[in-house]
């Protein structure tokens, strides 16, 4: 059988395949059903301070290829992620905390406070949210990211990592990897929704969801050309002690297997686990291991990188 486990900062995640944060991932219910399915770790919605209630609903449509959400991070608070380590720990994967404060210091605070809690594995640190009214995604300033780094990793000490927007032109690529590499950070994650997009309904005259007048993150198959741009363009880029984590449009073994070539080490389901549930997780590490023992390699670390140019 093949294996599809993978080791991140010394963490083992029996398969590269799990969760993107914001999908199914708030209450402990949610969190459970991750533990008990094939996903391999349980990471949760983005946290902040105080417990959110997020923007107003309709928040979140599906569209053909994927789909629009502004959901403005409802969560429960950072301290219920701290309460629910205990018990997802049975589940033997790892369980990895998202955090999004609204300033600069709910994010020294909470990531300074979730590191002393013995059963989170890893943090991720969201710098991209879209859909904060009024609040700028902090991974489109290079400078702002740097000062954010510098005062996050004195307090850490949990291995962490970073969740990124779309970058498009090389140069960003280039600023942000720069910024990056400077830190010890152990993964990042690319992408977060394509932001600030557009969904109408033609019958109706009307955008598809309330907040921002209609604006949204864009998720699903419309974000993975970008989504594996991405990827490939931090794996040549970054330190290759940094590994990184491909999400967007992942729907089958085939999608995660592109990500792998382009040099990710593991792979976040966000609207396919939406739309099909927790078994998604199953169906697509099958579908992987058969493509795999189709061509002959038996471990992620083979296939990572090896896309060919022309
Ligand atoms: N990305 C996020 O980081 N957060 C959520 N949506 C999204 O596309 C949210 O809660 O709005």
């Amino acid at each position: 059988m093949i294996s599809l486990s993978i080791t991140i900062a010394n963490v083992t995640f029996p398969s590269c395949i799990y969760n993107a944060s914001g999908a199914l991932c708030t209450s402990l219910e949610e969190l459970i059903a991750i533990g008990n399915s094939k996903s391999g770790a349980i990471l949760s919605k983005s946290c902040t301070l105080e417990p959110r209630e997020g923007n107003p609903s309709p928040r979140y449509h599906s569209l053909p290829y994927g789909s629009i959400n502004s959901m403005g991070i409802p969560n429960l608070g950072y301290k219920k992620y701290a309460e629910f380590a205990k018990s997802l720990k049975r589940f033997g994967k790892p369980y990895i905390v998202s955090v999004s404060g609204m300033t600069f210091d709910d994010n020294v605070t909470i990531v300074r406070e979730l590191s002393s809690v013995t059963e989170i594995d890893l943090l991720e640190l969201n710098l991209s949210c879209p859909n904060l009214i009024g609040k700028p995604q902090v991974g489109y300033d290079f400078e702002q990211s740097k000062i954010l780094f510098e005062k996050v990793f004195s307090v850490c000490k949990k291995p962490l990592g970073v969740k990124l927007p779309p970058y498009f032109d090389f140069i960003h690529f280039e600023q942000m990897a720069n910024v990056l590499n400077q830190f010890p950070l152990e993964f990042v994650t690319c992408i977060n929704s394509l932001g600030n997009g557009l969904a109408i309904d033609v019958e109706t005259e009307t955008v598809m969801i309330k907040p921002k007048g209609g604006f949204g993150g864009i998720g699903g198959k419309y974000a993975k050309p970008t989504a594996l741009a991405n990827v490939r363009k931090f794996y040549e880029l970054l330190n290759r002690n940094i590994s990184i984590i491909g999400v967007g449009g992942i729907e089958t073994g085939s999608d995660v297997f592109e990500y792998l070539l382009c040099g990710a080490s593991a792979v976040q389901i966000g609207t396919i686990l939406v739309e099909e549930g927790v078994k998604c997780f199953e169906r697509i590490e099958k579908e992987l291991q058969e493509l795999m023992e189709k061509k002959g390699y038996s471990s992620v670390d083979e296939v990572k990188g090896k896309l060919k140019t022309l």
